[in-house]
C-alpha cells in the first residue's frame, strides 16, 4: 500500500506486536475492512526492535504467545523464556499461518492523524507520503516503542559505537572482544550486560539504581516438554484473565507479617526455586502494600544474592543491606549469571550515585572518578514509556491539540481505551490500562478483544462514533490515583509512574488494580450501552 492513498477502511491498526496482530486477525475474520501500518520492517512490536545481544522474554512461553488452538498446535519452543531470535521467528510463524503480512504496510511510520468531523473519519499521514482514511484509528504502539536517550553531555563526540537497546542495529553489533559500557541496569540492561560479560575484552555497567533482579531459572525444552505444556493449555489460558497480572500465577491469599517464620521462608525458598516473577507476582498478598511485608521479601532477596557476589563492597553496591526502594514497586528483572558475572575480572561496576558521569568523550564515559575507556557505548536508559508511543504522533483532538498537550498535567481516558477530543481513535495495550502490570500476550488478548468488542457494537448498531466522557475519564483516574496511594509504589521512582522523562508528569501510569477488575470495569461499561462514552 505504499505511497497510495487509500479511502475506505473500516479500521486502521498501528503496530504489530502482539496487540496490534490481534487487532489485525480479529477484526479481518469479524468482516472488517482492516489494514496495519508498521514502523520497522517486520513483526514483533518490541522483538523487532530489541534485538540486543541477550533480549529475551521474562515470561514463560507458554503464556507468551497466542492462544488460538491452530497457532499453539504447530509451534514448539525451545527455551522456558526464549529469546528475541526465537520471538521473530515465532511471529514468522504466525505471519505464514494467518497470512498477515498481506494486509501490513512495513517499514511505514504513522506521523499524523486528523478527524473529519463530518465524515466522522481519520485522515492519517505517514512518512512514506501516503494518506489513509479510515473510519476507526486503533493504536497499539505498546508501551516502549519511544526509546529515551538521556541529555548526557557530549554524547555525540564518543568515537566507538553507541546504540540504544531499543534501536540496536538489526544487522547485529558483536560485543566480542570489544571495551564495553552500559548504562542503566533495568530489564535491557542487565540482558544486555550478561551477555557483554561472556566474551567482552571489558564490561564495565554504570549503575545508578540497583536492580533487584530474580533468578530466571531458564530451562531448554524439548517436543516432550512442549506436548506436556500443550495439555495444560485448556486450564491455563483461560486462568490468566483471572489473575493480577495476566499469568498463571497470582499472589497467594495470606499475609507476609500474619505466617511463621519458617513458613514465610519456605514460601520465598519454594518461589525462588521456581523461577520467574513467581517471586514478585505469587507471593504473600500484602508484599506490595505493608513495609514490614515488603522488608521480609527484600531481606531474603538481598541475602541470596549477596551470597554469590564475593566483593562485600560490590555486593553492598548490587545489594544493600537498606532496600533503595521497596521491593517490587519498580520493575525486578530476571537474571540469569547478573550477580556472578561481578566476580569476573573483566566485569566492573562504577556506582553513579558516588561518582556520578561528567560527560562522554571521544574515548567513552568521563566520570568523576576519570575516564573509562570503551569500544562500545551501549545506553539501556529505557523509554518515554506507556505514553511515548501516542504522544510522538501528532494526533490531533477535535480542538486542534496533541496528545501530548491534552495529557500534559495528567492523562486522561476512559478504560485506559480513549480520551475525550479523539473520537473513534482506541488504543490497546496503552496509558492506564493494565498495560505495564500485565503479561503483554494476555492484554493482547483479554484487552484486544474488549476493544473488538467495541467496534463490533458500534457496527451492528449502526453507530458511526464513540467518545470518552471527560465525567468517566475523572472518575477512571481517581480509582487509580486513590488505588496508587494505598500501595508501595510511588517510594520508586521507575517509568511506572514517568518520573524518568525529565519534565514528564508524575502518576500512575498504568491501572493497578489488576486485570480481573479491569475486566470487570469494562464489561461494565459494556453491559450499560457503553457507559462512560457517548455513542452516536
Ligand atoms: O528501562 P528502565 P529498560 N544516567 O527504565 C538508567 C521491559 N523490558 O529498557 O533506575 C544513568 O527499566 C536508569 O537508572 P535509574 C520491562 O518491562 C523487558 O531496562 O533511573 N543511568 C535505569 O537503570 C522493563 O521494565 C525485557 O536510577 C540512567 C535504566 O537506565 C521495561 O521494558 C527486556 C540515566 C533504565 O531502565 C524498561 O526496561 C527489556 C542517566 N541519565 C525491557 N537515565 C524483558 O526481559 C536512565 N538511566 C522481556
Amino acid at each position: 500500500m505504499a505511497n497510495e492513498s487509500v479511502d475506505d477502511l473500516d479500521v486502521l491498526v498501528v503496530g504489530a506486536g502482539f496487540s496490534g496482530v490481534y487487532q489485525l486477525y480479529r477484526l479481518r475474520d469479524l468482516g472488517f475492512t482492516v489494514h496495519l501500518v508498521e514502523a520497522g520492517s517486520g513483526l514483533g512490536g518490541i522483538w523487532h526492535w530489541n534485538c540486543y545481544p541477550g533480549a529475551r522474554t521474562d515470561t514463560h512461553a507458554n503464556i507468551y504467545q497466542f492462544t488460538r488452538e491452530d497457532l499453539t498446535n504447530g509451534w514448539n519452543w525451545s527455551e522456558l523464556f526464549p529469546s528475541w531470535s526465537e520471538m521473530r521467528a515465532y511471529f514468522d510463524y504466525v505471519d505464514e499461518k494467518l497470512e498477515l503480512s498481506k494486509d501490513i504496510s512495513f517499514n511505514t511510520r504513522v506521523l499524523a492523524a486528523e478527524f473529519d468531523e463530518s465524515a466522522n473519519k481519520w485522515t492519517v499521514s505517514c512518512d512514506d507520503g501516503s494518506t489513509i482514511r479510515t473510519s476507526f484509528l486503533d493504536i497499539n504502539t505498546g508501551f516502549g516503542s519511544k526509546p529515551y536517550i538521556p541529555d548526557l553531555e557530549g554524547l555525540d563526540s564518543f568515537e566507538g559505537r553507541c546504540h540504544h537497546t531499543a534501536l540496536w542495529p538489526q544487522e547485529g553489533l558483536s560485543l566480542a572482544g570489544q571495551r564495553v559500557g552500559v548504562i542503566g541496569t533495568g530489564a535491557s540492561g542487565v540482558q544486555v550486560s550478561q551477555e557483554a560479560s561472556l566474551d567482552a575484552a571489558h564490561l564495565t555497567v554504570f549503575q545508578r539504581t540497583p536492580n533487584l533482579a530474580l533468578p530466571m531459572q531458564q530451562k531448554r525444552l524439548t517436543v516432550e516438554d512442549n506436548d506436556a505444556m500443550r495439555a495444560e493449555y485448556p486450564e491455563v489460558f483461560p486462568a490468566r484473565g483471572e489473575t493480577f497480572a495476566g499469568f498463571d500465577f497470582d499472589f497467594v491469599d495470606k499475609n507476609a507479617t500474619e505466617v511463621s517464620a519458617e513458613e514465610r521462608n519456605a514460601t520465598y525458598e519454594r518461589l525462588w526455586q521456581a523461577g520467574g516473577f513467581r517471586f514478585w507476582l505469587a507471593t504473600f498478598q500484602d508484599t506490595l502494600f505493608e513495609d514490614e511485608a515488603n522488608r521480609y521479601a527484600y531481606d531474603f532477596w538481598r541475602d541470596k544474592v549477596r551470597a554469590r557476589i564475593n566483593d562485600p563492597a560490590l555486593a553492598e553496591k548490587l545489594a544493600p543491606t537498606e532496600p533503595p526502594h521497596p521491593f517490587g514497586v519498580k520493575r525486578p528483572s530476571l537474571e540469569q549469571w547478573y550477580y556472578d558475572m561481578f566476580n569476573n575480572d573483566n566485569v566492573s561496576l562504577v556506582d553513579l550515585n558516588g561518582t556520578p558521569i561528567e560527560r562522554i568523550t571521544a574515548k567513552g564515559v568521563q566520570t568523576s572518578a576519570g575516564e573509562h575507556e570503551l569500544d562500545i557505548l551501549v545506553l539501556a536508559t529505557g523509554f518515554d514509556a506507556v505514553t511515548g508511543g501516542l504522544t510522538s504522533i501528532d494526533i490531533r483532538s477535535t480542538d486542534g491539540k496533541t496528545f501530548g498537550e491534552v495529557w500534559a498535567d495528567g492523562v486522561r481516558t476512559q478504560l485506559g481505551v480513549a480520551t475525550a477530543g479523539f473520537p473513534n481513535l482506541l488504543f490497546g495495550y496503552g496509558p492506564q490500562s493494565p498495560c505495564g502490570f500485565c503479561n503483554g500476550p494476555t492484554s493482547a488478548e483479554y484487552q484486544g478483544e474488549l476493544v473488538v468488542q467495541t467496534l463490533v457494537h458500534l457496527r451492528d448498531n449502526g453507530l458511526a462514533r464513540i467518545e470518552a466522557t471527560t465525567e468517566a475519564e475523572e472518575e477512571w483516574r481517581t480509582l487509580i490515583a486513590d488505588f496508587w496511594d494505598t500501595t508501595l509504589f510511588p517510594r520508586a521512582q521507575s517509568w511506572y509512574t514517568g518520573v524518568n522523562i525529565p519534565g514528564k508528569h508524575v502518576e500512575s501510569l498504568n491501572f493497578p488494580l489488576g486485570l480481573p477488575t479491569y475486566r470487570e470495569k469494562y464489561q461494565e461499561s459494556a453491559d450499560n450501552g457503553y457507559a462512560g462514552f457517548v455513542l452516536t
